[in-house]
């Protein structure tokens, strides 16, 4: 190729590869299935204001058109040490006043007032015109460089000027140096915190703003056209114990990392977030049917006080997506686990500390990382697990003398410490988390390094704790159901847990063969174990007596983990159990707290009774307001859609999400079962990108209630063996292979 042409073919590919690579650099927001909206400022925190975060930071956004107000959190802040459970810490606030906000002089909310949560793009819009000129405010909690941004504009030039002012919800007073405003403190355990927002204004003078009390304490900004500012936080915690649960100095980290973010321009600090997230959000969608357009247009609360008298699939869908969103916003790696209400928090009392229960609340929070594919967000909890091993071996011998291996109480904190009562079998629930990663991940290195030392341990821990009775059957001593009726010996909660895990013991052992001795001494435990019973009126027993009463409505079902999240029983494999589990379940009722009722879309589902678990997501789905009105039990959902316990409670959002899934995937059994609990009211749908244990992502098409079509692809080369309804097929597959099934579960 003459010379002329082959430097021209080079330009091109050249250009090419520029204008691509820097293409996808303004990534493409336009796809909008996925927002939230409402037509007037947020007043009330736990029911209207609107959660950002990125896993580290997060804040509650209140939209104010007079004065903008967000309360912030960071995760680490917290009281309470290895001895006391402290609690979850609210950080501070940030106000933005615009004009004054005296008594009575309120400026009425414009007619074009809009504030929406785009959840695709985790991106959180304000406008409005007043006074003819139109402001705009766009706010994101980027991971990549862990800060929240907030970027104000109005179409009008220096029609912008604003206090700014940073509150600590201890008692630091704020210090302002350059164009920041920082608070820092030491909480009563000894834990340094700091949080710094940086002012950055376009066109308009900043100036420190001085109060008569307590010296500089503000910003004011005048006649700006563009104003950004960048807020961070952080605390010097540290996950390492050796280390006394402490590491940096918090000033250090809150320095540098506004310096390295102030660099960025605006538009680099938003679409690194934006990919970043996406990266993450994009993996999965969903398509449950069409809503009429004029209710998609409904400010979002409206449309769950109508979708509880006309089906609304699209706000399902979006509720589905919720649950996706609130996990990447709060749990992602380097950082803690989700909490009671993920990571905000606006009180230093919050309800239950906002700590992390072990009898269902931080369990139920992590159902949906692996099949909703963002696995990555399951390792702040694995970590925190391993994180919390020495201690709690400590703690557990002081409690139970010469049993090896490790377990935790119910109410749990971030140091290792933990009150209320001792919760046995928790240890070996956490221990199922480690597993399931695996089993979805397909991860050898995590498996022999971080879930089999766990497994082993805490089966040494049954292996000394578990009683023989004179039949010869293995009990486990003084359990407790949560959260009702006697402590005794042989509680089905307890039981169940400890077969799953000597279950994941052996199939850990299969994987890995490191002890097969041990294997077989676990085996022959679990043999002889208490099984789950069958009672007098045909439930499943919760305790070994059969005494249960049909008119209990207790929120916790805790007899049917077995069902969800364990694998012992199943339609397909235990049919009679089965049968005595929905026994159980039909006298628990359909309305409870918000966890409660979500957890019971997943028991549904398990059932594969698809318009069961459909109605419990219908009743799940209920608008209460801030004082639990007007549901029974006060379960449902606030205008904000976070969950209500009531109060505020995120494992129920968590768990919606983790339902919705296993109603149209399920793997728990070793098959890959499609559609297993599909409801009449999803006619024609889809679900793409979701994951199965064994390694496997499952693209789902349904019409007419009918399977069309799945394409399921083997990360890892397993074979598959796929359901759907009575029919399996086998499917041999390499790695990265996919293949066809349609309906009729022919194989392309
Ligand atoms: C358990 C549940 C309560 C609440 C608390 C955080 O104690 O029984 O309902 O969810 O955790």
């Amino acid at each position: 190729m003459p010379g002329k042409n082959k430097y021209l073919l080079l330009l091109l590919v050249m250009l090419f590869f520029i204008t691509g690579f820097w293409g996808n650099k303004n990534p493409d927001i336009t796809k909008t299935d996925f927002i939230m909206w409402y037509d007037k400022p947020a007043t009330d925190w736990m029911t209207e204001a609107l959660p950002i975060g990125n896993g580290h930071i997060g804040g509650m956004v209140f939209g104010g058109v007079d004065q903008e107000h967000i309360q912030f959190n960071e995760n680490s802040l917290w009281t309470g040490d290895e001895e006391n459970t402290g609690a979850y810490q609210n950080f501070g606030d940030l106000y933005i006043t615009f004009s004054d906000t005296s008594a009575g002089h309120a400026t009425p909310i414009p007619s074009d007032y809009r504030r929406s949560l785009d959840i695709g793009n985790s991106l959180h819009h304000i406008s409005y015109t007043l006074n003819g000129v139109h402001y705009e405010r766009e706010y994101f909690c980027s991971y990549p460089d862990n800060v929240m941004v907030l970027r104000l504009t109005a179409d009008k030039s220096s029609s912008l000027t604003a206090t700014i002012e940073l509150f600590d919800a201890h008692d630091s007073v704020a210090k302002v140096e350059n164009n920041s405003i920082t608070i820092r403190g030491i909480l009563d355990n000894g834990l340094k915190y700091e949080a710094s927002v940086l002012v950055l204004a376009n066109g308009g003078p900043v100036s420190a703003i001085a109060s008569k009390t307590q010296g500089n304490v503000g910003i004011k900004v005048q006649k700006a056209t563009k104003i950004t500012l960048l807020l961070t936080a952080a605390t010097n915690y540290s996950n390492k114990r050796t280390s006394g649960w402490r590491g940096p100095d918090p000033d250090s980290i809150v320095s540098g990392t506004l310096a390295t973010a102030a660099e960025k321009k605006y538009d680099e600090l938003r679409t690194d977030h934006i990919l970043d997230y996406t990266s993450l959000f994009n993996r999965v969608e969903i398509d449950l049917g069409k809503t009429k357009p004029n209710v998609v247009q409904m400010p979002t609360y409206k449309r769950i006080e109508a979708s509880q008298e006309t089906p609304d699939p699209q706000l399902e869908a979006l509720l589905f997506q919720w649950g996706r969103y609130l996990l990447i916003s709060s749990s992602r790696p380097g950082g803690l686990p989700a909490n009671l209400q993920g990571l905000w928090n606006n009180s230093n009392t919050p309800p239950w500390r906002c700590d992390y229960h072990s009898n269902i609340n931080v369990e139920m929070n992590y159902w949906l990382a692996e099949p909703d594919n963002l696995s990555e967000c399951h390792l702040p909890f694995l970590n925190y697990i391993n994180s919390m091993r020495e201690i709690r071996k400590e703690l557990t011998q002081e409690k139970y003398p010469g049993v090896r291996g490790w377990t935790v109480k119910t109410e749990n904190n971030i140091f290792g410490g933990s009150s209320w009562r001792w919760n046995p079998p928790g240890s070996a629930w956490y221990a199922q988390h480690l597993w399931e990663h695996y089993a979805f991940t397909q991860d050898k290195k995590f498996l022999k390094n971080k879930a089999y030392p766990v497994l082993k341990e805490i089966c040494q821990f049954w292996e000394d704790h578990l009683i023989e009775r004179p039949d010869g059957i293995l009990v486990t001593p003084d359990g407790w159901s949560p959260e009702h009726g006697p402590e005794e010996p042989g509680v089905t909660y307890d039981q169940e847990i400890v077969y799953d895990l000597f279950t994941n013991y052996i199939q850990a052992e299969d994987s890995l063969a490191i002890d097969t001795a041990y294997t077989n001494k676990v085996a022959q435990m679990r043999d002889k174990l208490l099984k789950p019973q069958i009672g007098k009126w045909g439930q499943l027993q919760e305790w070994s007596e059969d005494i249960d009463d049909p008119k209990d409505q207790h929120r916790h079902v805790s007899q049917l983990f077995a069902l969800h999240p364990g694998r012992q029983i199943s339609p397909l494999t235990t049919p009679k159990l089965a049968k005595a589990a929905k026994v159980s379940l039909v006298a628990r009722g359909d309305y409870a707290t918000g966890w409660s009722m979500a957890w019971k879309i997943n028991f549904w589902s398990r059932l594969f009774d698809g318009n069961h678990a459909y109605e419990l997501l219908h009743n799940f789905t209920s608008l209460v307001d801030g004082m639990g009105m007007p549901h029974r039990d006060g379960g449902g959902l606030y205008a904000n859609m976070l969950c209500a316990h009531p109060p505020f409670q995120i494992d129920g959002n968590f768990g919606y999400t983790a339902g919705v899934t296993e109603m149209l995937l399920q793997s728990q059994t070793g098959e890959i079962n499609l559609l297993p609990a599909l409801p009449d009211a999803w006619e024609t749908g889809s679900i793409t990108g979701l994951c199965a244990r064994g390694g496997f992502v499952v693209d789902i098409f349904w019409k007419n209630g009918k399977l069309s079509k799945a394409i399921i692809t083997s990360k890892t080369g397993n074979d598959a063996i796929v359901r759907y309804g009575d029919q399996t097929v086998k499917i041999v597959m390499t790695s990265g292979q996919s293949k066809i099934v349609d309906g009729k579960m022919n194989i392309k």
